[in-house]
């Protein structure tokens, strides 16, 4: 029995989930998953475990949790700070602990034991956690930093020169334990002894910092295993000190860069020491790093290099005392995101030159930066320039990155061989200019560095569509690229920032790729502290530009994805944190924007980037002209309304429930008197109001087949065969279709070449996907190659609709697998990395038979619609459906048989 189910715990991946492993072969999976559980800052964190069994039907009984204070006495199966006892309970991903308060900087062991409906399992291997700092208290020192500007910064220009700080320190006693916490702002580097600590970059994850300031945790105890040591730090600007200084209205500023370092030492005989920043550390803003901002890029004088500036027995006669400077304001919290990394090397595919210029291609549009090899004379100057394409001429074309200058030099000290990267900046691109390199360049002497928020790729998917499968590809590669600690909406140009309005359903879609649960509930607290306290939200979150346009479909993010997260997470701590500034915002909406006759009357954008009808009426014109439509407000109220009720019934809200349900019948009649045309459709009869109408059940029953079939003619007549929906519409479109019967015109969409669409974007060279449907040929003004709002529900349609993954409750404990099998979409593969272990759905088809493998991992459960009306024609592992004892037939009804199966992995065989 003990072999049967082995037991693993995870590090979920949210930030209050910790992690227990066990057994031998969990080895492996200790490296990947148990990732950095340390300065978990949650007095009551959650815990999660996985099963793992290769047997059918494998459920979680029970558990029981124990807790302790150290290891030995865990070993000892003492759980001094908390035992939960044996809890009947199938919960194994949301447990939260329950047991005696937890100290700051305190270290916890714990271990799970798991009874299963087939057995019960060893104890799981013991794994630990380290708490945060959970009190302002705990970092009562000052801060230090310079506020003024030296004469190596550009005032006029705004460039500050990177500050370098140090210290030496003496430790008189062997050390048993040693954990770092650092604040360091905008953005630090930690060294130890001159080697840097972490593999992070651009750390800690942004924050608007009058409201909270993320810190970093790193155990040190290995750095800090001699007496005497030299800690240094280098502090970049980062949005801590504005990336624009022209428009100080806009974007805000928070002052010079600045830290907080801290040391929390247990020597071997038990006593402790903090060692703090203080004034006895010494700083200089004369470095290589001369200047460094986000969208202009870094100047980096090889010729001022500090060497060994991080290393016991540097000279810092000429350094100055750090001094002591103004706090940031916001709370201090310790990072649940994970911080970027460079993620992959890419090598360039191609370099040519021209008049001394070299051009690099690295056949994919991508961010972060590049690495480059260089030998030459002191003083010699390399810059380089990137852009998201080339002109007609094989020169640059930076016109889209608007005032973003993305340009990085590189100052050579005349040695022999030098390797040099930026560290304070990034860029998006695809292709570098590089100038003034001296000798010859060759290809290998550059390396792109693929920068992102370090995060699994949980989900694969394939199919027998190949255009299908390349717009999977760009997608990830552009999902990926704007991931830079927030969801910016584009990594090239002089924007950048977190547009609520380009994720609400993107989010949803992402999260079947990456493990970007953290990331997205950082995300919603980002947003939670930019309400402004009557309850408005602003359409950029973390504020960095003051946007509060008192928008309805951009803000809609806030519940859309903490609605996305407790689907797909099972974590209900996403709805507590956030159904009360929810609710006031939908509140403040209803107060100040809803009109007498029942309509919200405010929205901002209108289907934000709709494509024009054809490329000629688009060409060489700028997508930033709006068309508010109070259809897509008030719609976009109702279906929030009704989100906002089933929050409150996870929430055991009955009162509010009732509330938001009432008000969402009385919308519905408004908008149905108000909007609707009654020769079938709503308002201005466009595809995204009357997709809106549909999906979100605003349309009366009676007239819904009108409704399609006024979708439908749109789509096929008027569109022939095309979307013509912008960021709104698009986000229902492929599911609304589906809904309707008709997936078979969602998949021709996914198929077209022609514009507007995926394809068309793909045919005209896009790696990445394009901000415009007519990205080639309009006015530059707006036109990134890099984002992802036009995925609409592209990919939770893939997911969901194709492969037929899909959560039905508690984050896929039970998982509603429908596939469509559409005409001319002979197989698809795909799986997803779920909390409870890999779910898989591989299906193909021929012309007399579907074979259809399923995985569903331990303790879940899966309800598949199986294609076929006759019973009889199915096989699961050459055995007929009837005699599997262990499969639930559910119900037999429009074309499908319903079965209810328990985990393992099923070969299914219908005959057609
Ligand atoms: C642009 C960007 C962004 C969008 C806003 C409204 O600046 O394209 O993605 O959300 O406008």
């Amino acid at each position: 029995m003990k072999e049967m189910a082995k037991i693993l715990s995870v590090m979920l991946g949210l930030c209050f989930s910790l992690t227990a492993i066990a057994q031998p072969h969990a080895e492996h999976l200790l490296v990947e998953l148990l990732r950095n559980p340390l300065g978990i800052d949650k007095a009551s964190p959650r815990l999660s475990w996985r099963i793992l069994s290769e047997e059918r039907n494998v459920k979680q009984t029970a558990y029981r949790v124990l807790v302790a204070s150290s290891f030995a006495k865990l070993d000892r199966d003492e759980g001094d700070l908390w035992d939960s006892g044996q809890v009947f309970s199938d919960n194994s991903i949301s447990v939260f602990y329950d047991g005696k308060a937890l100290k700051s900087d305190a270290e916890v062991f714990w271990k799970v034991k798991v009874y299963t409906n087939k057995g019960e399992c060893d104890w799981s291997a013991p794994a630990r956690w380290q708490v945060g700092l959970l009190y302002y208290k705990d970092w009562d020192k000052r801060w230090i930093g310079f506020d003024r500007y030296f004469n190596t910064d550009d005032h006029q220009a705004g460039y500050l020169s990177a500050r370098y700080f140090r210290k030496e320190i003496s430790l008189s006693k062997k050390v048993a334990k040693a954990t770092a916490y650092i604040i360091g702002l905008g953005l630090y580097e930690f060294y130890i002894d001159g080697k840097k600590i972490g593999d992070q970059v651009l750390a800690p994850g942004l924050t608007d910092y009058t409201q909270n300031v993320m810190y970093n945790t790193f155990d040190v105890t290995e750095q800090l295993s001699g007496n005497n040591h030299a800690l240094g730090v280098t502090l970049g600007n980062g949005r801590y000190y504005a990336v624009r200084q022209e428009k100080p209205y806009k974007v805000k500023d928070f002052g010079f860069p600045k830290m907080q370092l801290q040391i929390r030492i247990t020597y071997t005989d038990g006593s402790k020491q903090t060692l703090y920043t203080d004034n006895t550390w010494k700083g200089t803003t004369d470095g290589p790093i001369r200047s460094n901002n986000e969208y202009d890029g870094e100047v980096y004088d090889a010729r001022k290099e500090l060497q060994g500036w991080a290393s016991l027995g540097y000279d810092d006669t000429a350094w100055i005392p750090a001094e002591y400077v103004q706090e940031p304001g916001g709370k201090y919290e310790s990072q649940i995101n994970r911080n970027m990394k460079v993620m992959q090397d890419i090598k360039p595919v191609s370099i040519t030159s021209e008049d001394g210029k070299y051009i690099l291609d690295f056949g994919q549009n991508f961010s972060g930066w590049v690495k480059m090899r260089v030998q030459g004379a002191r003083g010699t100057e390399v810059t380089l320039r990137f852009a998201e394409a080339l002109q007609e001429d094989g020169t640059l074309s930076r016109d889209n990155l608007r005032a973003a200058k993305a340009t990085d030099t590189y100052i050579l000290k005349g040695d022999e061989e030098e390797v040099w990267e930026p560290r304070f900046t990034y860029h998006g691109f695809r292709y570098v200019e590089v100038s003034g390199y001296p000798g010859e360049a060759d290809i290998d002497d550059f390396m792109g560095r693929f920068v992102y928020d370090e995060m699994e790729t949980v989900g694969e998917f394939s199919s027998s569509n190949p255009l299908l499968n390349q717009i999977h590809k760009n997608a990830w590669w552009g999902i990926a690229s704007n991931y830079k600690s927030i969801p910016v909406d584009c990594p090239q140009r002089n924007e950048r920032q977190a547009w609520l309005g380009d994720r609400p359903t993107s989010a949803y879609g992402e999260n079947f790729l990456f493990d970007n649960a953290n990331f997205y509930v950082k995300w919603l607290e980002d947003i939670r502290l930019s309400q402004k306290t009557d309850g408005a939200i602003p359409d950029v979150a973390p504020a960095f530009w003051r946007y509060y346009s008192d928008n309805m479909t951009w803000p809609s993010a806030y519940p859309m994805i903490a609605d996305m997260l407790f689907r797909h997470t099972g974590d209900v701590r996403v709805l507590q944190d956030h159904y009360p500034s929810m609710k006031k915002w939908m509140d403040y909406m209803r107060a100040r924007y809803m009109n007498d006759k029942g309509i919200i009357t405010k929205d901002s954008y209108g289907d934000w980037c709709a494509p024009p009808a054809t490329i000629e009426a688009g060409r060489g014109k700028s997508a930033d002209k709006k068309y508010p439509n109070p259809v897509l407000s008030t719609a976009y109220y109702y279906y929030l309304l009704q989100l906002m009720a089933d929050f409150s019934v996870h929430l055991g809200n009955e009162r509010d429930r009732a509330d938001f349900l009432q008000q969402a019948t009385q919308i519905r009649k408004d908008f149905n008197l108000q909007f609707y045309n009654q020769n079938g459709g709503y308002g201005n009869n466009t595809l995204t109001e009357n997709l809106l109408a549909m999906y979100f059940g605003l349309v009366e029953e009676g007239e819904k087949v009108k409704l399609a079939d006024r979708i439908v003619e749109i789509i096929e007549e008027e569109n022939d065969g095309h979307l013509s929906t912008g960021v709104v519409g698009t986000q229902w479109i492929m599911r609304t279709l589906t809904d309707m019967g008709r997936s078979d015109l969602a998949f021709k969409l996914t198929t077209n070449k022609t514009y507007p669409s995926w394809g068309y974007m793909i045919e005209h060279g896009a790696t990445t996907i394009w901000e415009l449907w007519n990205g080639n040929t309009a006015h530059p003004q707006m036109n990134s190659e890099n984002h992802v709002m036009m995925l609409g529900d592209l990919l939770v349609w893939s997911y969901e609709n194709l492969a037929g993954i899909k959560s039905k409750e508690n984050g896929f404990q039970t998982i509603r697998m429908k596939p469509e099998m559409i005409e001319g979409l002979d197989s698809v593969n795909a799986s997803y990395h779920s909390l409870y272990g890999e779910i898989a759905s591989n299906w193909s088809k021929s012309k007399s038979a579907l074979e259809w493998t399923v995985s569903i991992p331990a303790n879940a459960k899966a309800e598949i619609y199986l294609p076929t009306k006759n019973l009889s024609a199915v096989t699961e592992k050459n055995k007929k459906l009837q005699d599997h004892k262990d499969i639930e037939v559910l119900s037999e009804e429009a074309g499908k048989v319903k079965i209810l199966a328990g985990s393992g992995v099923y070969h299914f065989k219908i005959k057609l």
